[in-house]
């Protein structure tokens, strides 16, 4: 019979892993993301609150679980085993997402894939597993179930047999394919029958673990370095230049797009212009009020190319998530140079190295 605390403990640990894969799927998929933008940061808060509870359940359990499935089945260790892997797993790559900024580029490419990957191969086990208990039945699905024959030896034995680990690869296998066809080809599949609506979906990246909201009228621009004065301009001032706007697609260097985004705003060489701001040099540093994340252009790039300080997207003021009240936008270039809570433009006379240029390896000018 098994301990009342251990039953306990695996109905948590179902609860738990439900939740887990409730939140992450919400993080995961695009159009969800995009959908809730707002909630990316308290999604991610209480995926992490709920997987620290449920690593805590799990270690309490660990001694318990062991010394029960000891003298058992080899498949209830095999079990027990995989979800421990499973789950150090995920913790670790877990832990290299949520700390990113102190590690590689490489180290977080492969902490998302680890995540992504260790998710979909449970998927089947999970189901798998959850059906054998809920019904009451062991599984792999059984012929005699129905038929009323006795059970086969091989499962009355509780042993794994070459055919469950075939059908189990072959589960993994159909599991990690949907989910990278969800995350990579869904937003590229959903074509719109007229070719300039907008499609895709925005993945929402934000390299700080939460970023400033501007109340209205809190938010303002500063112009300085090597400038005959510095200035800093609201939002109102602004919005005196005129205003235009333009349909464009956005990519990100990591392979998605948004095609037909409309965005509103201002020509940064209007806002030169208008404001009388004269640059005594040929590089700029734009920064984010994030406080973390910047990029750099030549001067040219932003005042004889088509650069603007962008206010609205797809007819609405910018999402809190997507850089409210203004972000960078360059159309020739990609996603990474769209610096997003912009707040500060300053002139210097030797061309930086961004966020991204130093933490990852992406290039300097960042054209399409
Ligand atoms: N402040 C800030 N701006 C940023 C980023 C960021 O992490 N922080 N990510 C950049 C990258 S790599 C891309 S692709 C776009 C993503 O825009 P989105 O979050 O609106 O989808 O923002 C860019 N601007
Ligand atoms: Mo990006």
């Amino acid at each position: 019979m098994k301990p009342k605390w251990l039953i306990n403990a695996h109905h948590f640990h179902a609860i738990f892993v439900c939740l887990l894969l409730l939140t992450g799927l919400c993080l995961y998929i695009q159009p969800l993301r995009t959908t809730f933008n707002e909630w990316k940061i308290p999604l991610v808060a209480i995926h992490i609150w709920i997987a620290i509870f449920y690593i805590l359940v799990v270690l309490f359990s660990l001694r318990g679980a062991w010394n029960y499935i000891y003298k058992r089945a080899f498949l209830k260790k095999f079990n027990v085993t995989f979800i421990i892997l499973l789950c150090v797993a995920w913790f670790v790559s877990g832990l290299v997402m949520y700390f990113h900024i102190s590690f590689p580029a490489t180290a977080r490419n492969l902490a998302v894939t680890v995540h992504d990957v260790s998710t979909w191969i449970s998927l089947p086990w999970i189901v798998v597993h959850s059906i054998g208990h809920s019904l009451r039945r062991e599984v792999p699905w059984p012929l005699w179930w129905k038929r009323n024959t006795k059970k086969p030896e091989w499962i009355e034995e509780n042993r794994l047999e070459r055919r469950d680990f075939v059908k189990s690869l072959l589960m993994i296998t159909v599991m990690v394919f949907i989910g990278g066809w969800v995350k990579w080809l869904s937003p590229i599949l959903n074509i719109s029958s007229e070719a300039n609506l907008r499609r895709g979906y925005f993945r929402i990246y934000n390299v700080t673990n939460d970023y400033p909201r501007y109340e209205p009228g809190e938010w303002n621009l500063t112009i300085d370095g090597l400038v005959d004065e510095p200035i800093t301009l609201s939002l109102p001032q602004i919005r005196q230049i005129k205003w235009v706007s333009i349909i464009d697609d956005f990519h990100c260097v990591t392979g998605w797009s948004v095609k037909g985004v409309e965005l509103k705003g201002v020509y940064i060489k209007d806002l030169f212009e208008t404001f009388d701001i004269s640059p005594k040099n040929q590089f700029v540093t734009a920064y984010s009020g994030d406080e973390m994340y910047f990029d750099t252009f030549k001067l040219s790039q932003l005042l004889e190319e088509a650069a603007m300080l962008v206010f609205e997207l797809d007819g609405e003021p910018l999402k809190y998530s997507q850089g409210y009240p203004c972000r960078l936008y360059h159309p020739t270039m990609y996603g990474f140079k769209s610096v997003k809570w912009l707040n500060r433009l300053t002139i210097r006379d030797e061309r930086e190295y961004g966020y991204w240029q130093q933490n990852g390896d992406y290039d300097l000018d960042g054209y399409l």
